[in-house]
């Protein structure tokens, strides 16, 4: 399969020099071309979403005490959440959207590389006193975990679960996100 390899060297050359064409107005050259759109990648728990599609807003507190708050979140399969995650304590904390397992086998890495920087669409990281914010869009039903996985506080038990009630397709056949349903 060396072709396939070759053939996508050759699209993804093509598609730089596509990007790089100039624009008519040459002030664009001095903008910043490095912050292109997050790319989407499909998780088990879902998959990045838009802030404009987001028709609910959940605010879940962070605590030293080790827990969140509120400790578990419903939603319906299909929903765009935007989660602002506010850090009530003295010290750092994150909210980790995730499969059990996902997030077990994430914070016995932050165990074993404490100092491991890590940034998804899905997770937030925010200091003492500040507010993070994150979208995500629930497009697989399930039971998740939202979790803070620095070390100590995941086995501290800072842990909360969100359920995605299913709309009645097949379990795994989680439609993909409707991007054609722009209509208002
Ligand atoms: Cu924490």
């Amino acid at each position: 399969m060396q072709l396939s390899k070759h053939a996508l060297a050759a699209v993804l050359a093509a598609l730089a020099t596509a990007g790089a064409t100039p624009a008519f107005a040459h002030s664009e050259d001095t903008h910043d071309k490095k912050a292109g759109p997050v790319v989407k990648e499909q998780k088990d728990w879902g998959i990045a979403g838009e802030a404009r599609n987001a028709k609910r807003t959940v605010e879940v507190r962070m605590l030293d005490s080790m827990r969140f708050s509120p400790e578990q979140l419903e939603v319906r399969q299909g929903e765009t959440v935007r989660f602002v995650v506010r850090n009530a304590g003295a010290v750092m904390h994150e909210f980790v959207i995730g499969t059990k397992k996902e997030n077990d086998a994430h914070a016995e890495m932050m165990i074993k590389h404490p100092g491991m920087e890590h940034d998804e669409p899905y997770m937030a990281h925010v200091a003492p006193g500040k507010t993070g914010e994150i979208v995500w869009t629930f497009n697989r039903p399930g039971e998740f975990d939202f979790a803070c996985l620095i070390a100590g506080h995941y086995q501290a038990g800072m842990v909360g679960k969100i359920k995605v009630a299913g709309t009645g397709t097949a379990a795994g056949q989680a439609p993909a996100p409707k991007q054609a349903a722009h209509k208002h």
